[in-house]
């Protein structure tokens, strides 16, 4: 018989936690909302986003009126518990699981046994078995038979999030059989993809993999254009008509991969079996070497170029069509170009900002203006993200400039 969870926490709301909790509320799960900053839970409770998401608004404003969302800094007592906070990387390429473990001890507090525990934080193989090994430390008066703990990695495209939470199939990795089953009738409630069971290492690793398969394949793309320019062929047009193979699905090449999904989840599998993951970490370091090939293509065309020349830098979010800067390879370029003392002007253009970042904006010769600007007055044009609003640029107005495209729009 499937379980029914009255009352429901989630740990830490942040891009993934706050619309889990906005949407199971919404799906009539009487959930709460616990974050460490006062401030997330101050606008959690008055309807209002921390982080620009489309449609999730919507949905929060309504379950926070309809009183099936609250948000506090205090961890409550709940039938199920599910954890979203940050795993970040060390510099030693190794996940941090400091947040895991600090929530983990929060939860293990309230805990009176049959509770279920689920781990959504993409998370390195092994880490649901010592979310579950911090709780049962700090409870001793508890066993392991007395939890439920699992491991459902969250899988949407930030952008995307509200409709993709809802579709996508989703992987349930239990500690046991009954704590898969338990966490398949939580996702039940508001999840209409396939809910997929299995276990929890399993989970972590698919995860992990399905992150690790796009950094390979976009790899490729990247070398493929290194090889290519040295070659003088068009890697865009090679890419697309090696694709018209019907087993063949090669990925774009860019500046660089950014994001804090892709650039950093390979690295969880390269930590656990550093002898055996060659390929995954060679995948890394090959994209992560792109920007300063972009840069080197910069520099010499600033060599070639007069003294004093203007360059004109289109794109900083880390893709196409949003404003997010992390981890940006485009912001890294620009940011570095500008340390060079090269001489250039450097005029950027990105259409999702308003200002410059502080590293940026402190730096003479550097200003954010708008395309038209850019285009009239640069000698140099660097193309580094392929948002919509580039698509537009008529070539025409291009000519007898240098033009660097890193994404292949405008060739
Ligand atoms: N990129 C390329 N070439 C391509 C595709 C992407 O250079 O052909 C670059 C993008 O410009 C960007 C980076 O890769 O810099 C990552 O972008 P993305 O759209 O591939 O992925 P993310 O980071 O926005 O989201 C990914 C998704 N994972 C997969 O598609 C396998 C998403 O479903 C995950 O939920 C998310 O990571 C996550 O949170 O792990």
């Amino acid at each position: 018989m499937a379980r029914n969870f009255a009352n429901v926490a989630v740990v830490g709301l942040g891009y993934i936690g706050l619309p889990t909790a906005a949407i199971l509320a919404d799906h009539g799960v009487k959930t709460v909302g616990v974050d460490i900053a006062p401030s997330t839970v101050e606008q959690v409770n008055a309807g209002v986003l921390p982080f620009v998401e489309p449609g999730l608004l919507e949905v929060l404003e309504r379950a926070v009126a309809k009183g099936q969302l609250k948000a506090q800094t205090d961890m409550p007592v709940a039938d199920a518990y599910i954890v979203a906070v940050p795993t970040p990387f060390t510099d030693a390429l190794s996940a941090d699981l400091t947040y895991i473990e600090t929530a983990a001890r929060s939860i293990a507090t309230t805990l009176t046994g049959g509770e279920l525990v689920i781990l959504e934080s993409t998370s390195p193989p092994g880490a649901t078995e010592h979310m579950r090994d911090v709780i049962l430390e700090a409870r001793m008066d508890l066993n392991a038979e007395d939890l439920l703990v699992a491991h459902c990695p969250e899988r949407v495209l930030p952008g995307k999030i509200m409709q993709e939470m809802i579709t996508n199939d989703r992987i349930i990795g239990g500690i046991g059989t009954e704590a898969a089953e338990a966490a398949r009738d939580l996702y039940a409630a508001f999840c209409q993809g396939e809910l997929l069971l299995t276990d929890a290492r399993t989970a972590e690793m698919a995860k992990l993999t399905e992150n690790s398969f796009r950094d390979v394949n976009i790899a490729f793309a990247n070398e493929l254009s290194v090889i290519s320019h040295k070659l003088g062929i068009d890697v865009w047009e090679l890419i697309a008509l090696a694709n018209h193979h019907p087993r063949v699905n090669i990925l774009q090449p860019g500046p660089g991969v950014g994001g804090h999904c892709i650039a950093v989840d390979p690295w969880f599998i390269v930590d656990a079996a550093p002898e055996e993951a060659n390929l995954i970490r060679t995948a890394r370091q090959t994209n992560d070497a792109k920007p300063d090939w972009v840069l080197g293509r910069i520099e010499q065309a600033l060599d070639i170029g007069a003294a004093g020349s203007k360059v004109a830098l289109f794109g900083l979010a880390f893709k196409a069509n949003i404003d997010d800067l992390r981890e940006s390879p485009s912001l890294a370029i620009v940011e570095r170009l500008s340390s060079l003392a090269v001489g250039a002007e450097l005029l950027v253009v990105e259409p999702h900002i308003h200002e410059l970042p502080p590293k940026l904006a402190t730096r003479e010769k550097v200003s954010l203006i708008s395309t038209e600007r850019a285009i009239q007055e640069a000698d140099i044009i660097v193309l580094l993200v392929d948002h919509d609003a580039f698509k537009n640029v008529d070539p025409v107005q291009l000519e007898g400039k240098t033009v660097i495209d890193t994404r292949g729009i405008w060739r």
